[in-house]
């Protein structure tokens, strides 16, 4: 594996008409759950990229399974709970392209996964382990073995790449400021967006929050600033990277996935930094040209195209 990845991943409904949930009649089933999208995006761009959770023995466990595995993602450690159910998540929708989200995933099967269910030898096989600030909210158990898989995996080697993904819905600003800054120290890269380092750091000023971070031990910042771009920074190199303009955006869930996706696959073929940075912007942005948190993630050609390093031939 190039890149090994945990956390839950949800049932997801995409409401077919906007307006308040109890009004909507109709919804289209998919799948949510940031690890699982960075695993799935990545595989698109050619890489091996394994996800795990814990699923519930249920139909929604069996759809997210064969989805992601029907993606190309290795999901040999999956583990599926008898006792406990997966959770679902559904979005609902007004005019602004960024849905509200409702969880329905207290207690789920991926919120009980725990120290046993790490395969290290599997994590130690990785060049990347990447987790997220999500699996950090979920319960003192997803904590505790997101904290134990990133400390053995640092041991043998692995590069830590953590993506903040704070949840308000999930826990409180105090908690997440602690339990991120504590696993920013232990990361090599680290992708948070500006109003998190605002909440993480006070401050949203580039330079600062990247030599922030990097004061805590992490090798590579990569600020997200939204569709203006990013700002990167590693201990040689440092720059403002211009985003890509989007006509159209339908939903900008998964869209940070899709930046870390980019940016680690770049990282993987030894990209310079603002290379990375270019195909991260690139692939953030696809992903919200289409309704879904995954669906709109390119594959390696389909992002040098949009890039303008490839020719496209339509017909
Ligand atoms: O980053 C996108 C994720 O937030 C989404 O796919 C669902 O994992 C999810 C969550 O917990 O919100």
């Amino acid at each position: 594996m190039e890149v090994v990845t945990f956390g839950e991943t949800m049932v997801l409904f995409n409401p077919e008409t906007q307006g308040p949930l109890r009004y909507v009649g109709t919804f289209t089933k998919s799948i949510g759950g940031a690890e699982s999208n960075v695993a799935i995006a990545l595989a698109r761009l050619g890489h091996k990229a394994g996800w795990f959770s814990k699923l519930g023995e249920d139909e929604f466990g069996r759809y997210i399974k064969s989805t992601v595995m029907g993606e190309e993602v290795d999901v040999s450690r999956v583990k599926k709970d008898p006792d406990r159910t997966t959770g679902i998540l559904f979005k609902e929708r007004f005019s602004t392209v960024n849905p509200n989200v409702y969880y329905y995933r207290k207690g789920s099967a991926a919120s009980h996964l725990s120290i046993e269910d790490l395969d290290m030898d599997y994590i130690c096989s990785a060049k990347i382990l990447h987790v997220t600030g999500i699996s950090l909210a979920l319960s003192q158990e997803v904590r505790e073995a997101v904290f134990h898989a990133v400390k053995e995996a640092r041991k043998c080697g692995v590069t830590i790449s953590f993506d903040p993904n704070i949840r308000l819905k999930l826990w409180s600003k105090e908690e997440a400021r602690k339990y991120i800054l504590e696993m920013a120290a232990l990361s090599d890269i680290i992708f948070p967006g500006k109003d998190e380092a605002e909440l993480l750091l006070g401050t949203e000023e580039p330079k600062e929050v990247c030599d922030r971070f990097l004061k805590m031990g992490v090798k590579i910042v990569a600020l997200k600033l939204g569709k203006s771009g990013c700002y990167v920074k590693s201990k040689d190199e440092e720059e403002f990277v211009q985003g890509y303009t989007v006509d159209q955006p339908v939903d900008t869930v998964g869209a940070g996935d899709g930046y870390a996706a980019g940016f680690l696959s770049g990282y993987l073929e030894d990209l310079s930094l603002v290379d990375c940075a270019k195909r991260a912007n690139a692939v953030g942005a696809m992903a919200t040209l289409v309704k879904g948190d995954m669906e709109g993630f390119p594959y390696k050609d389909q992002v040098e195209i949009f890039m303008g390093l490839r020719d496209n031939i339509d017909r």
